[in-house]
């Protein structure tokens, strides 16, 4: 069966969109996770968003904001982005024939997220300056003829709640608990706003436990203070002063969740354990999956847990150590003597 994209595909649970630029996103598999099953004792999940078209979940609401920025006659569309906002914004607009401008955070935007950017011919500015800047910026330049399509942007969340959707229906009932990583707090509002929308719709009774991950050095929602200057290995998550705060305080809050830190180092041993299982994502992904690893089994509801694991992880080639593969003679023998050897090109 073809996937439509996931405006024709719940076209019941979202605002009616007269044209729709899509590019098949949503569908995303839902695997299990040997490892995290082991470590919580009960089912667990990945939802790989990083097979959505641009590689991120971004594409999710991307569908949505420049379907309607098109049909509101717009010239063009504005974001700001720690990569792949950006990414999404470009693709997307290429697609609707729109150009497209973004802002970033000078040098400190993944490898591959530039180069998608670029590569569907956006118009990239660079701002010394915080992603947090960065958006005030884009908000400040945007317009009815340049749309912002930052997660400010509502069509955004009302895209992005479709993930839950998904889950539901693979599951047959909603998880018991979903865990997500968390940079300007738009993904977890529009996720809880997901699950709210199916059991609204008598579709569910239960709702999950909304817990949102966020790296040590970028926390602010675990501090509950904004963070100046904030640091971490996970570029994309890279934020002391999420826009939609109130929403992601209310998803953990009102669902009986909360909020977990993660280390820089927690964050990388967890992308190699999801290497390990045949999942490459980037950092601020792996976050999720090293934060479900933090949670107690004895006082965790019964159920399936589900970690969204929300990019690719070639997007940020160099978060990952050099490979360093053997060098050998151009001969089967040689090779094959590597191979008797159990030697190979690792992970270090
Ligand atoms: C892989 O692209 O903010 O909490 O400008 O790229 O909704 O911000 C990206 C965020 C998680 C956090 N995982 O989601 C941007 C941007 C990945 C991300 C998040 C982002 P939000």
């Amino acid at each position: 069966m073809r996937w439509p994209g996931i405006v024709a595909a719940y076209r019941d649970l979202l605002p009616a969109a007269a044209r729709v630029v899509t590019l098949g996103e949503g569908g995303t598999p839902l695997v299990p996770s040997p490892s995290l099953e082991r470590r919580l004792g009960r089912p667990a999940w990945l939802k790989l968003e990083g097979c959505n078209p641009t590689g991120s979940f971004k594409d999710r609401g991307m569908t949505m904001a420049v379907s309607r920025a098109l049909e509101a006659g717009a010239r063009g569309v504005v974001c700001a982005s720690t990569g792949n906002t950006a990414a999404s914004a470009a693709a997307y607009a290429a697609r609707a024939g729109l150009p497209c401008w973004i802002v970033l955070p000078a040098g400190a935007v993944a490898r591959g997220k530039l180069v998608q950017a670029s590569a569907h011919g956006a118009r990239v500015v660079a701002v010394d300056a915080g992603f947090e800047a960065a958006l005030d910026l884009a908000r400040e330049a945007a317009s009815e003829r340049h749309v912002l399509v930052n997660s400010l942007n509502p069509m955004r969340l009302e895209g992005q709640a479709t993930v839950a959707y998904e889950l539901c229906e693979a599951l047959g009932r909603p998880p018991a608990v979903v865990v997500l990583p968390v940079g300007n707090g738009g993904n977890i509002t529009a996720c809880w706003m997901g699950f709210r929308r199916w059991r609204d719709a008598g579709r569910c009774s239960a709702l999950p436990r909304m817990v949102g991950v966020q790296a040590e050095g970028a926390s602010p929602l675990i501090r509950g203070a904004p963070v100046e200057r904030p640091q971490t290995v996970a570029s994309a998550i890279r934020i002391g002063r999420p826009a939609s705060w109130a929403g992601a305080v209310e998803a953990a809050a009102a669902s009986g969740g909360r909020f977990v830190a993660v280390s820089d180092d927690d964050i990388l041993a967890a992308q190699r354990a999801l290497a390990g299982e045949g999942v490459f994502v980037e950092p601020a992904s792996a976050a999720a999956y090293a934060g479900a690893g933090r949670l107690d089994p004895a006082v965790l509801p019964d159920g399936d847990v589900v970690c969204v694991l929300t990019g690719h992880g070639l997007k940020d080639p160099d978060a990952v150590p050099a490979p360093s593969p053997e060098r050998v003679a151009a001969t089967p023998e040689a090779v094959r003597a590597l191979m008797e050897g159990g030697g190979g090109a690792r992970w270090p």
